[in-house]
């Protein structure tokens, strides 16, 4: 039976991309009964009446499933950030870290309107950039104006469906249009014409960008640490993870106790001071959530 990924779901038919080319399919009965739906990124095998057109017969079982864009099958975040304008905001960087390796997903970091920067600038931004790469971060400096970078992140796309995140302005739907002009998504400029940022739309698409699938919508907008416990931190922060073993109480949270390899490797600077700081201030939260909630 032929089978393919669907890449768009839309008034009760769902587009299949496969060696055919797209197939619009209907979803049977049966996937109501089992209480599951096809969701865009899902692959499915499907039974073709005519050439373009079939319906799902199967459906693949899941790597993993966002909510918010509704997609499976994620493969990659690509973290958008812009050197200026907004500043590169390393906090919500790492919150967005931290999230994405909660669930198993491959973060790619983009810094984008790197065009901005006076050279004073560029020596601070291209010292976080180092940081995030000693982490083991892929890490792409680009500007979507000139063109800086863009061949370099054409490549990150292939056989792999992708998602971007990051707060507004910061460049995405740019940068987006930058790689597929001939998509010509709004921009916030536009939008701020048209009187009101219009971003909003639920219904989901995945575009090809090189040889991969790429979320025309982002994802990730809810980045609390919800059900997360405080000893799991420590596995989403890559550079603390390496250390802990070295730690004296096998429960370290890293904070005060004695012995703790983690602090040994900030002193030292092995483990950068601003990613601990951030670090120390979600273990807090999480720690206080579980106060609030589950005392
Ligand atoms: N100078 C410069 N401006 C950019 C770049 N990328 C985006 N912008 C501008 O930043 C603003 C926000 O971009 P947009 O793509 O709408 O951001 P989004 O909200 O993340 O989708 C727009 O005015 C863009 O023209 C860049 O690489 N360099
Ligand atoms: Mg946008
Ligand atoms: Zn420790």
């Amino acid at each position: 039976m032929p089978s393919g990924t669907i890449i768009k779901a839309l008034s009760g038919f769902y587009y299949v991309k496969s060696e055919a080319g797209i197939v619009r399919c209907r979803g049977r009965g049966v996937f109501r009964k089992q209480n599951i739906s096809p969701l865009v990124g899902d692959y499915v095998e499907y039974s073709a009446e005519k050439d373009s057109e079939g319906y799902i017969t199967a459906i693949s079982e899941r790597k993993n499933e966002l909510i918010r864009p509704p997609i499976a099958n994620v493969d990659q975040a690509i973290l958008v950030f812009s050197a200026k304008d907004p500043d590169l905001h390393t906090t919500l960087l790492d919150r967005f870290l931290v999230v994405i390796e909660s669930k198993k997903i491959k973060p790619i970091l983009v810094v984008t309107k790197m065009d901005l920067l006076t050279p004073k600038e560029k020596e601070m931004i291209d010292e976080y950039i180092s940081v995030y790469r000693s982490i083991g971060y892929k890490t792409i400096p680009l500007s979507s104006k000139t063109g800086m970078g863009l061949e370099q992140i054409k490549s990150i796309f292939d056989g792999k469906v992708s998602v971007f995140a990051g707060q507004s302005g910061v460049g995405k739907s740019t940068l987006i249009n930058a790689l597929r002009p001939d998509l010509q998504l709004k921009t916030s400029t536009i939008s701020k014409h048209l009187g009101r940022g219009k971003h909003t739309t639920r219904h989901v698409e995945l575009l090809e960008i090189s040889k991969g699938l790429v979320a025309d919508t982002p994802g990730f907008s809810a980045i609390d640490f919800f059900g997360m416990e405080p000893t799991e931190l420590s596995f989403y922060f890559p550079e603390i993870r390496d250390q802990m073993s070295g730690c004296k109480f096998r429960n370290c949270l890293h904070v005060s106790e004695p012995k703790c390899a983690v602090k040994e490797a900030v002193e030292t600077e092995q483990i950068q001071a601003f990613r601990y700081q951030h670090y120390l201030m979600f273990l807090k939260e999480i720690q206080e959530r579980k106060q609030r909630y589950e005392k």
